[in-house]
């Protein structure tokens, strides 16, 4: 039974309630040179892009909109006017190249796009058949935010579009093989702030909320944007969003609620202190499964239990967390309130507590790809399998294992990267760490360390004694990697994700 009514536009329940509820004077949107918006200029802005999009433009409810730009109120914006118009947006990163665009038009369909002046150069080298592009922020005659001055102070009544009427388009490239689409609702967007940001977040009206993803990752849109607006809260926009960048702006911007993944959390943690973060607190961590040694370490330095969660692209956002004292550092929690989830073999059946299996999760958000026979594999009996493997503990808690083809098999022996991975970052040498299997003709596998040492640490016979030493204190000897391999840095996908697959297919030689 949905708690939606069967008629809903999400930008006007995020934007035109909020400022019916709380007033327009707020605050929502802040950047990183001090600009505020308020909730009633940003409804002024949003209204009037939507006449531009629906008058000049000539987008119609149901069209496909591509938004691009670095992370900015205007990019937000242009969303929200999309939501309100009825249209659909596909949102991609500004770091995606001409070739990944083009696939991800062909795919949705996409008629329009709305781009950030500044990262037009990959979008206009895609030949899309009748792809208008439009920028935003160039000051060019055609320039979105021209047409949108134009188009008078007028309010914009939203469509009226149904809760299960499409609203988004997202891509998940995962970390091989053609762009997969998923299409999320109406309903969908408020569903993963009603879930997860109000059980687990509670986040208050004067909340400022920051983090690293771009709104183009559905981690960032939900974090930075929606969840926020849903609590009439404020959200720092960055355009650099480093952790370097976020240490200071925490400072400065009083930031209370931050979303970002390990690998910055690890990078902030090795800067040296001095930065006043004292007004954090909820600390969000997804993307990757985060090594209780940097919970433990973040909580040293700043007396903040890291929420861990686990989300995906397929279902909007976070489905599995926990909320203040019931978080255990090492695992991803319980089902957020709302979502179900369990732990099945290769046929579907639940596995027994305690043994390792596919991860299974439902809720109000589900995954549908557009038009990908892979809607095969990801959804069965009900049940997304979201390509992860979990172990529920006797106490209901979930805890992570491996991506599923992430399993390294020697000698007959199951070993997951990550569980080495957390052992060699709890080295104080260690910045970074990824495990990958090496086909080997004795056992069939061996694992191989990629390591990023810290800075000043020489990489040597020693350094891998000190590795070997400290992985075999903590892990049976058999997850010892054979092999060490010392890097710069590890392939990332845009969005942060390790790319294991380079790193197997360097080792597979
Ligand atoms: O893909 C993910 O890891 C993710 C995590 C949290 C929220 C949303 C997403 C897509």
């Amino acid at each position: 039974e949905s708690p939606y009514p069967p008629q809903l536009n999400c930008g006007a329940e995020l934007l035109d309630r909020t400022v019916e509820r709380l007033g327009p004077d707020r605050p929502v949107f802040r950047t990183g040179d001090g600009a505020v918006w308020t909730y009633g200029e940003l409804r002024e802005r949003v209204d009037r892009i939507a006449h531009a999009l629906t008058g000049p433009l000539g987008v119609v409810p149901g069209n496909r909109v591509l938004l691009r730009g670095p992370t900015t109120p205007w990019l937000a914006a242009c969303w929200l006017a999309v939501m309100k118009a009825g249209a659909i947006a596909v949102t991609v990163l500004a770091q995606q190249r001409a070739e990944e665009l083009a696939a991800m038009c062909e795919i949705a369909a996409v008629r329009h796009a709305l781009c950030d002046a500044r990262s037009l150069g990959e979008l206009t080298a895609v030949r899309a058949p009748g792809l208008r592009i439009t920028p935003y922020g160039g000051g060019t005659p055609n320039d979105l935010l021209r047409l949108a001055a134009a188009a008078g102070p007028a309010p914009y009544p939203a469509v009226p579009t149904a809760a299960d009427d499409i609203a988004l388009i997202a891509f998940t490239s995962g970390t091989t093989g053609r762009p997969k689409g998923c299409l999320h609702f109406h309903r969908d967007v408020l569903a993963v702030a009603d879930t997860f940001s109000a059980s687990v977040l509670r986040p208050r009206p004067d909340d400022v909320f920051a983090g690293s993803p771009p709104l183009g990752f559905t981690f960032g849109l939900g974090g930075l944007v929606i969840f926020p607006m849903r609590a009439g809260a404020s959200s720092l926009l960055l355009e650099r969003a480093g952790p370097r960048q976020l240490l200071p702006a925490i400072a400065e911007h009083r930031v209370s609620v931050l979303f970002t993944a390990p690998t910055a959390y690890r990078v902030m943690l090795a800067e040296p202190g001095g930065h006043d973060l004292g007004s954090l607190r909820r600390c969000v961590s997804a993307g990757e499964n985060l090594p209780a040694a940097t919970w433990r370490e973040w909580l040293d330095r700043t007396g903040v239990r890291i929420i861990n969660g686990i989300g995906a692209t397929e279902l909007l956002h976070i489905f599995i967390s926990a909320a203040d004292d019931a978080i255990r550092p090492g695992t991803t929690g319980v089902p957020v309130p709302g979502w179900q989830a369990r732990v099945v073999d290769g046929g579907g059946s639940p596995v027994a507590d305690g043994t390792p299996g596919l991860l299974a999760v439902r809720g109000p958000v589900g995954c549908r790809y557009l038009d990908d026979p892979r809607q095969r594999e990801y959804v069965r009996d009900g049940w997304n399998l979201t390509g992860d493997t979990y172990v529920r503990e006797p106490d209901g808690y979930f805890r992570y294992v491996a991506r599923a083809d992430d399993m390294i098999i020697s000698a007959g022996y199951n070993i997951a990267g990550p569980e080495v991975e957390d052992a060699l970052l709890g080295h104080p040498d260690v910045a970074e760490a990824a495990v990958v299997g090496r086909p080997d003709a004795l056992r069939g596998e061996i694992a191989v360390a990629y390591v990023v040492l810290r800075d000043g640490v020489a990489p040597g016979e020693r350094t891998t004694a000190a590795l070997t030493a400290a992985v075999r204190a903590r892990l049976t000897p058999y997850k010892c990697p054979r092999a060490f391999v010392y890097v710069d840095e590890l392939p990332r996908t845009p969005t942060g994700k390790l790319q294991r697959f380079r790193l197997r297919a360097e080792a597979h030689g």
